[in-house]
């Protein structure tokens, strides 16, 4: 498919939720889907208002983050039960997770992955992504048939994800998607200005996607929507509704932006559309 050519499904919207992360604890945000039982409700209660994927972090028994290759392999099956979404395991995981944990990910089998293109100060940690790491995590994914979701949390990340693309070819499905988190601090700020020029450096012919955290959710939103973008939403990047209103769960956040993906002429797509869209195999 020529550039110029617009993907199928690219006319609307393709709404990723992202509901738990790894980051929040359960004693503090008590809405936060955390055992399989949530996680599935979660996945279900999105699907009916608009997400047609979903990013996954698992967490254990007592809700601590985990990279536990069975708690993943159970989630992965567990959505795919009782949904069509696509499923993204994420490969970031928390920021003290090894390497080889977040590379085993993988072995799950899910339809995409997250691959973050670089390092980034985050609060007070940093999450590292070596050069290597990154091609590894690319490689592997190729060679599994996973659809990767390049993660790019600043505007150098762009310039590593079209070095990784020339030296190392095109993902599994042979498109590039890519989702541009804002707002972490220590990444980019996440607003309109920054939006733009991260466009600029976007492969031609990638789709993209924009998340906001904290309160750059709605201003990325609506700026990535206005630029012809996709979104992701969701408790993992943000657990504040409006000013004082706090997050009642994930589906809130995934019908509001639906909502403003209508009245952006958007709508959201379904997960069929999203299948073809980022190229993963239905
Ligand atoms: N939890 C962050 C350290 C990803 O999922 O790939 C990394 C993260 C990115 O959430
Ligand atoms: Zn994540």
């Amino acid at each position: 498919m020529s550039p110029s050519t617009p993907r199928p499904g690219a006319h609307g919207t393709l709404i990723t939720v992202a509901p738990t992360g790894a980051e929040l604890s359960k004693s503090a945000v008590p809405a936060l889907p955390v055992t399989p039982e949530e996680l599935v409700r979660t996945a279900r209660d999105c699907e009916r208002v608009g997400a047609a994927m979903i990013h996954i972090h698992v967490r254990d028994e007592h809700a601590r983050p985990t990279l536990d290759l069975g708690l993943l392999t159970e989630a992965v099956a567990a959505v795919r039960e009782h949904t069509r979404l696509v499923v993204q395991l994420s490969t970031g995981g928390a920021v003290t997770d090894p390497e080889a944990d977040r590379l085993r990910v993988l072995d799950a089998l899910p339809d995409s992955a997250s691959c973050t293109m670089g390092t980034v100060n985050f609060g007070d940690d940093v999450f590292l992504n070596r050069w290597g790491f990154v091609v590894e995590l690319h490689k592997r994914m190729q060679e599994r048939g996973i659809v990767p979701e390049y993660e790019v949390f600043d505007l150098g990340q762009l310039t590593a994800l079209r070095r990784l693309l020339d030296e190392h070819g095109l993902p599994a499905g042979g498109h590039v998607h890519l989702d541009l988190v804002m707002g972490v601090p220590g990444g980019m700020p996440g607003d309109l200005e920054t939006l733009a020029a991260a466009l600029r450096l976007v492969p031609e012919g990638a789709t993209f996607s924009a998340t906001g955290v904290g309160r750059s959710s709605l201003p990325v939103l609506l700026s990535a929507l206005a630029a012809g973008g996709h979104v992701r939403v969701g408790m993992e990047d943000t657990t504040s509704y409006a000013r004082g209103e706090k997050v009642k769960d994930n589906a809130q956040l995934v019908a509001r932006a639906a909502g403003l993906a209508r009245i952006a002429q958007r709508p959201p797509i379904g997960p069929d559309e999203a299948r073809v869209l980022l190229g993963v195999a239905v």
